[in-house]
């Protein structure tokens, strides 16, 4: 069992496990070498240098989970959506129009062809599995539904997600309806994930603080229990809520609908759930300060949170690019060097 998988069980642990969004990326100098001008999704879709690139910041940092270097996005150009990142910024050609549009995606979605278009993707998960040391762990993972739906209906990264509010307030029914096909997609997309041999999964909603929490609770939390329950039956599942400082106890039912763990953002106390198990959540920006006052930082968090168990060091959201190493082998150091 690895030191992550214990974690989520909450047993006890000699210190609190390591890992943190974007960990496989741009602050890091040997991804910006092995990437060189190379396209962002040809790299995805090249399973030698994407396994390559999950592995470079276990064996730089020894941290205790890869994430497959992957996008949340990859499950759109599975189904043929046009998804491009040329230009850095992701851009979905397809949008998602009207009912029209969304039934007949309902109605002709083939499960065989979408994980078809995969076959990249459980070997990138296979030959990084097969260069991991077994007391790491793998996570796989997905968008969680409103973070997807987003993408589809806005097709790019949007400020304000305002046609997607729009279609949760004025069409709550049909946008339901949306949440249940990206529920049924996403299933099937991390169940190939789980094949291939990811040992657990991290959904991400990134804009989960987009909403008032009433329809958070009423028109989305479902459809994320919805996925959980069924991939928890084969895994277990982490859900990251940049929303969790709004929605706050609200979410606290998920624990019982599939979600194992819950990884809340930076601003919101770590021991928001009490003993439940958690992960996260050091603002991203602390690691832009020193070594110094990043030790101070990650020290004070375990102090709080990493002596109980039921704990997963992590950031409140992904790494900035413009991140120092030194900043964040204090902050791994501190967490390796920590005993409960
Ligand atoms: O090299 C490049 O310039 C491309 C930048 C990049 C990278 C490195 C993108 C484009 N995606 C990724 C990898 C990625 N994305 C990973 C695997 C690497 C790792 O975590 O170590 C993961 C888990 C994601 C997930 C992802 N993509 C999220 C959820 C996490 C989060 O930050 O909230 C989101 C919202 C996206 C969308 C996305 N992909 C890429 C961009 C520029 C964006 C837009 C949003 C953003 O900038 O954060």
């Amino acid at each position: 069992m690895t030191r992550l998988q214990q974690a989520i069980r909450k047993e006890t642990v000699d210190r609190p496990p390591i890992w943190f969004m974007r960990q496989a990326g741009r602050y890091l100098p040997e991804y910006m070498r092995l990437k060189g001008d190379r396209d962002f999704m040809a790299c995805v879709k090249d399973s030698d240098t994407a396994a390559e690139i999950t592995l470079q910041p276990i064996k730089r940092l020894d941290l205790d989970a890869a994430i497959i270097f992957s996008d949340i996005l990859v499950i759109l150009d599975a189904l043929d959506l046009n998804v491009s990142f040329a230009t850095g910024a992701p851009e979905i050609g397809h949008v998602l129009k009207d009912e029209n549009d969304l039934n007949r995606r309902v109605a002709e979605y083939d499960a065989g062809a979408m994980l078809g278009n995969l076959g990249y993707y459980t070997e990138t998960i296979q030959k990084t599995r097969a260069n991991l040391d077994p007391s790491k762990s793998l996570l796989g993972f997905a968008a969680a539904p409103f973070t997807l739906a987003s993408y589809m209906i806005e097709g790019k990264t949007s400020k304000t997600h305002a046609k997607s509010r729009a279609w949760m307030y004025g069409t709550p029914g049909l946008f339901e309806k949306l949440m249940d096909y990206i529920a049924t997609i996403t299933i099937d997309y991390l169940g190939l994930q789980i094949d291939a041999g990811v040992d657990a999964i991290q959904l991400f909603d990134s804009w989960g603080d987009a909403m008032d929490t009433e329809s958070y609770q009423k028109l989305i939390m479902p459809y994320i229990a919805k996925i959980s329950k069924e991939i928890s039956k084969r895994v277990p599942v982490i859900f990251f809520c940049r929303g969790a400082s709004i929605h706050r106890e609200a979410l606290l039912p998920l624990y019982d609908q599939g979600v194992s763990v819950i990884s809340v953002d930076w601003r919101v106390p770590i021991t928001i759930f009490g003993d439940k198990p958690v992960q996260g959540n050091m603002d991203p920006a602390f690691l832009l300060s020193n070594p110094a006052a990043v030790k101070e930082k990650v020290t004070e968090l375990l102090e709080k949170r990493g002596k109980t168990p039921g704990y997963i060091f992590n950031l409140g959201h992904g790494i900035y690019p413009e991140t120092p190493m030194e900043n964040v082998e204090s902050m791994v150091r501190t967490v390796q060097e920590f005993s409960v």
